[in-house]
């Protein structure tokens, strides 16, 4: 029987159909799933973190007030994308806990330090941008809950890597060469980084052909990252700035640039827990969880409250 509910799911895949919550769907899916928009969660919510940071340092009213908006969003990103999740069965309880006994991964990118104000900029421009990359094919995931929490948060994203960049285009047309310096210090820093968000290399990526036989991923981790440095290099050309790599060239013959090699053992060590800032994100992650054990126990006291009063 499982094998031709499997094959009535592969067909309706095959066709383009979107999967809602209550239909019937291979374990492995709904496991990948989880895994993936949990894991999504994490990254937004951890993700407030390195640029939460800065807002009480933003050098004016109006870079504050984006910036709290921005970080503000990235909450409700990982809001929606949690109960999307919930969706596929698993309980927010249980997404936490793998979060915070490290058991389940979120964005390497978001395990580095923001040492400048620079960094906000360029984490709009580039984190943001790598993020939308990545984010506009799941607006056409075969998981439609999903797919739809990918709407409204790519509208988002896209307001967060404009900011971003026309914060550094200001420091890069009316700053001074000291401020100047600080934007390329800091594209310096987040470049490599933001081209490993994409994930391994495709020969590498042990999740990618089953994901994209099932419409989950539609497009590869490396088309993904060719694709970003393609649109990212004239942006940092109007800039003013260059990134890090030596050998990085148009190819007139593929009409794509080439980059160098990334370092996959940095990529694995960071995903591994052993980052600049893993530690510290994790701990920051815990201590708010305990430090709100008392609104949970209030908000169930009170629940009970009202439905006993409900009974009476
Ligand atoms: N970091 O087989 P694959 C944001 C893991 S944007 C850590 O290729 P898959 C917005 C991967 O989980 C960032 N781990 O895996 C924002 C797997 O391990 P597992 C979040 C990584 O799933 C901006 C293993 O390596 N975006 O938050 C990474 O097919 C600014 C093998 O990899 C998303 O999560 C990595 N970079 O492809 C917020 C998008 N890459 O799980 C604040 C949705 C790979 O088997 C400020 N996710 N791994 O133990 C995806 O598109 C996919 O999950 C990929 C990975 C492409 C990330």
């Amino acid at each position: 029987e499982d094998k031709q509910r499997t094959d009535a799911f592969e067909a309706r895949i095959d066709a383009g159909d979107f999967i809602e919550a209550k239909d019937w769907m291979p374990d492995h899916y709904r496991k990948t799933l989880v895994r993936q928009i949990s894991q999504h969660a994490h990254s937004e919510i951890v993700g407030m973190l390195p640029e939460g940071n800065w807002i009480t340092r933003a050098p004016t009213l109006k870079r504050k007030a984006i910036l709290l908006a921005k970080v503000q969003d990235e909450g409700g990103h990982g809001l929606y994308l949690y109960s999307a999740a919930e969706t596929l069965g698993t309980s927010r309880d249980q997404m936490l806990d793998a979060l915070h006994t490290g058991k389940a991964k979120y964005s390497s990118i978001f395990n580095y330090p923001t040492l400048t104000w620079a960094d906000i900029g360029v984490i709009g421009w580039l984190v943001d941008g790598a993020a939308i990359m990545n984010q506009v094919p799941l607006c056409r995931c075969s998981y439609a809950p999903y797919a739809r929490a990918m709407i409204r948060i790519c509208r988002e994203e896209s307001f967060h890597q404009r900011q971003g960049y026309e914060s550094l285009l200001v420091m890069m047309q009316t700053g001074t060469a000291e401020q100047k310096a600080m934007v390329q210090d800091a594209v310096n820093r987040w470049w490599w980084p933001s081209l490993m968000m994409f994930g391994p290399e495709d020969k590498d990526s042990p999740n990618s052909e089953q994901s994209m036989r099932w419409g989950i991923k539609r497009i590869s981790n490396d088309d993904l990252r060719q694709k970003f440095v393609d649109a990212t290099i004239p942006q940092a050309e109007v800039l003013g700035v260059t990134v890090p790599d030596p050998d990085l060239k148009w190819n007139a013959e593929t009409e794509h640039y080439q980059f160098g090699r990334i370092d996959w053992a940095e990529f694995w060590r960071v995903v591994g827990g052993d980052g600049p800032c893993n530690r510290e994100r994790l701990a920051a992650r815990v201590k708010a969880w305990d430090d709100g054990a008392w609104v949970r126990e209030a908000a169930l006291a009170h629940a009970k409250k009202q439905a006993t009063r409900a009974q009476a």
